[in-house]
Parts: C-alpha cells; structure tokens; sequence
C-alpha cells in the first residue's frame, strides 16, 4: 500500500511565499471532496473535527463561502446533545482504508446519535470551530461575500452555543470549569500525558482488529505502540458499554481526566463566540452565558497550575492527582490572553524546556519537552512539532498583544514550512518530516499565517 509520501511533492530547496501558499491550496483542494476536506490524502480518509475547524481557517485565504460550507458539513452530523463527533465517515472511503470503522464505534447505542444522517464516532476533539468561524468572519466582513455570510453564521451559532454547552455541561457536571476527556483520541492521541492512566487500565477482550494506520507511514516508530492501541480500542469497548452515555460514564469509567489544553482552547474559542454572537445579533441572555464558560474555563484552569513550576497539569479523576508531564499542554494559559498566569506561562515558553532548547532546528513548541525523560523525537506527540499547535501558541499570543514573541512564532512557523513542507508533523530537531504528508491543517495554517 503507498504511503501519503509516496505521492507528496519533495522540497528539493525551501519553497518561496508564493511557493508555499500555492502548494497548500493545492493541498486543500487535493483533499477537497466538495464541501468537506479529508484531513489527509491516505491516513485520514474522513472529516476530523478540529482538522476541518483549522481546515476552514486554511479555505478563508482561497474561497471564504467554501471555508463556511466546511463548518457546515461538519455540523450536519452534531449529536443530538451538542456533540461535535471527533469523525465524520467518508462514505466512499475505502473500507479497509482507516480502523476503527462506523461499525466497530456502534455510535447507534446512543439515543443522542446523529443515526440516518452522518456515520460518526462516539467522542468529540478539542472545540476550535468558533476560532475558525471567527476567522472565516473577520476575512469575509467588507468584502461582497460578507451578508451571504453573516446568513450562514446565523445558522451555525445556535449549533456552537449547543456544542459549548455540550461541553460545559455534559463534560463537566461537577461544573469545575474544567472539560472531562475521555480517551486518547479526543486530541492528543499519544501524548504521555495519558501514560499513567492507560497503565492503570485493566485491560479485556477487545474483539480482533487490524491497524490501517501502520500502511501508510514510513515506519511504525512515528505512530503508537501494538499495546498501546489495544488500550485505545478497549476504553471504545466501554464507551459502547456505556451507550455513550455522559452521565454514566463519568460514574464508573476507568480514563477521566480533566484536560487543561482541551479547555484553553474551549476559553479561546468562547471569547472567538463572543465576537460570532456580535456578528449574528446575539441576545444579552447568549453573551452573559458565552461569558460565564470564560470565566469558569479560565477560573478551571487557574486552579491547575503547579505553584512551584507554574505549569498548568491535567487532572486524573481515578486518583484525583495531577498529570505532572512536561507536555504544551503545560502551557495552557497562553492560550487565554485574560489568564492571570501568563507571566509564568511565558517564562516556560521561552526556557530551555521548550522553545529556548538550544537543540531545536526552530524556536517553538515541540509537543513534549525536549527535557522530559519521556521525550521522543519522532514518536506521535511525544516530542515533534505540529504546526497547528504553533498557530494556538501564536494566536494565543498575538491576542495578548505579546507581538513580538508571536511574530517570531510565526515566522519561525514558516521557515519551518518553507522547509518541511505540509507533514502532519515533524522532528524539532532535524525537521524530519514525520507522519502523514499532504496533512490539509498543515497546509491550512500555513496559508493562514501567510496572510496574518
Ligand atoms: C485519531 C487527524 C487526526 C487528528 C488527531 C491526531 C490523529 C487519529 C489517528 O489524526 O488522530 O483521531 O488515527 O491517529 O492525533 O489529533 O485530529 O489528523
């Protein structure tokens, strides 16, 4: 089976702007199957949720009315309680092309489940959409395009305020501020974050199975281990077990873990709402209540943040500690520019354990600390960069006005790219292209800081 880099373009020399802006349109239509984007040519033959959020911001630069039809494909398969399913399946995707399949997710336990009209799987991933509807706002208003999308905002904001809501409530019914992910592949898939959990975790028989992922990239050290899959498609079996049930999932499942990078974007992105209910005419009742999830996610994740090292650590509910990994994850409140905890924050940015590390090719945040015992350089989130975690950091820092570490972020974040090209991610030492190539928010974002 060919990998996506059997059919990437190659890089001979660092591409020009012009260069590089044009090869990442002709990623996104490449991977354009009319009104939705594969996340990938090969590995990712479906609609992911926050790819086709950071997609859309990518599609603002080449077509905008495009760009809201993304956002609005993928919102067609909401569940009914406001979940924005981590996958959309490609229904003329090859079957054997991606696992786990519709099938195996069996999302039709669920009353809540968008059963007849979209095939999904029964988790959700970090909420970037109303950043991107923001942005999609912000390129097309004073253009001819804007009232013809000011009428689809209108459409789309009550199914975010049903996703926020989703959020802040069903994922978090103790009403910490702080957003309850349920597995692995709600973000972050490999991350050592997860490690300690995942070790805890009993695990039964998980009906056979056979990982599509391992044909499509060049060697099996840049994606997770045999057992850890198993770990993965066994928390899917009790998922299934639970019906996907919110409620009941936060009694007795066995991988809860309040995550504070999953919330600082939901905080980004309900500040980006605000300025979408401005946009669409919201009531004072709406903005109130967009306000209030800022408060409680920036209050949520204030009470995360290690006094003595000022990283912000996930919170394990099985034992009520927190996750003390040295991850980006850490660095959460610059995501927020109201977050009390910046000043740290920014210290750890620019220390040796992230993106002041003298051995990194480029200044920026590779997605586990080059200083952790756990670091790996070529191993899924546990150490190579993606750029669409350098684009939270820069906007996170752009919108605190901290313009000067945000034009070097991004400008770092483009040489990277002129390099490397459009790789799902790369190692931050080398700039070893790793991963899926043709990755469309790769592409997506390069076009975004292109015109930024
Ligand atoms: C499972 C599509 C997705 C991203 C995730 C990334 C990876 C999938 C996988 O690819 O996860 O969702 O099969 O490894 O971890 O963040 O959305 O690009």
């Amino acid at each position: 089976m060919s990998t996506d880099s059997d059919i990437a373009p190659v890089y001979g020399t660092a591409l020009t702007d012009v260069g590089l802006g044009e090869q990442a349109a002709d990623v996104l239509r490449t991977n354009d199957m009319g009104g939705w984007t594969k996340a990938a040519p090969l590995l990712y033959p479906h609609q992911w949720s926050w790819d086709s959020a950071f997609v859309a911001i990518g599609w603002a630069q080449v077509d905008v009315r495009r760009a809201m039809t993304e956002q609005q494909r993928l919102f067609e398969a909401q569940w009914a309680n406001g979940m924005v399913p981590q996958i959309v399946f490609n229904p003329l995707a090859d079957a054997e092309s991606y696992f786990p399949d519709p099938a195996r997710w069996a999302v039709e336990v669920c009353p809540e489940a968008p059963v007849g009209v979209a095939e999904t799987s029964g988790i959700c991933q970090p909420p970037v959409h109303a950043i991107a509807v923001a942005r999609i706002w912000e390129v097309a208003r004073g253009t001819t395009d804007a009232e013809a999308v000011r009428t689809e905002l209108r459409t789309l904001f009550p199914k975010l305020m049903a996703w926020h809501r989703y959020l802040a409530e069903n994922r978090d019914p103790s009403g910490s501020g702080l957003v309850t992910t349920y597995h692995p592949w709600e973000g972050i898939d490999n991350s050592p974050r997860w490690d300690g959990v995942l070790a805890r975790l009993e695990v039964g028989e998980v009906p056979p199975y056979v990982r599509r992922d391992l044909s499509h990239v060049a060697d099996a050290g840049q994606r997770p281990s045999n057992a850890t899959y198993d770990r993965f498609l066994w928390l899917l079996e009790l998922l299934k077990r639970f019906r996907y049930d919110d409620a009941a999932i936060h009694e007795a499942y066995p991988f809860l873990v309040k995550d504070v990078f999953f919330t600082s974007v939901l905080v980004m992105a309900n500040r980006a709402l605000l300025t979408v209910a401005d946009a669409v005419g919201a009531t004072c009742a709406e903005r109130a209540q967009i306000q209030t999830w800022v408060e409680r996610g920036r209050a949520g994740i204030a009470a995360t943040v290690d006094a003595e090292s000022g990283m912000a650590y996930d919170v394990d509910l099985g034992t009520g500690a927190p996750i003390e990994v040295a991850t980006f994850a850490g660095l959460s409140p610059l995501l927020d520019a109201g977050s009390p905890h910046r000043a740290r924050a920014l210290r750890n940015l620019d220390s040796s354990a992230f993106a002041g590390h003298p051995g990194l090719r480029w200044a920026m945040v590779p997605s586990t600390s080059p200083s952790a015992e756990c670091f790996d350089p070529r191993n899924y989130w546990r150490g190579p960069v993606w750029p669409i975690v350098n684009w939270l950091f820069w906007r996170g820092l752009r919108d605190g006005r901290d313009t000067a570490r945000a034009e070097a972020l991004r400008e770092a974040s483009l040489d990277s790219l002129r390099h490397v090209g459009f790789a799902e991610y790369f190692h931050p030492m080398t700039g070893e292209a790793l991963g899926s190539a043709m990755q469309s928010w790769t592409a997506a974002v390069a076009l975004d800081w292109l015109a930024s």
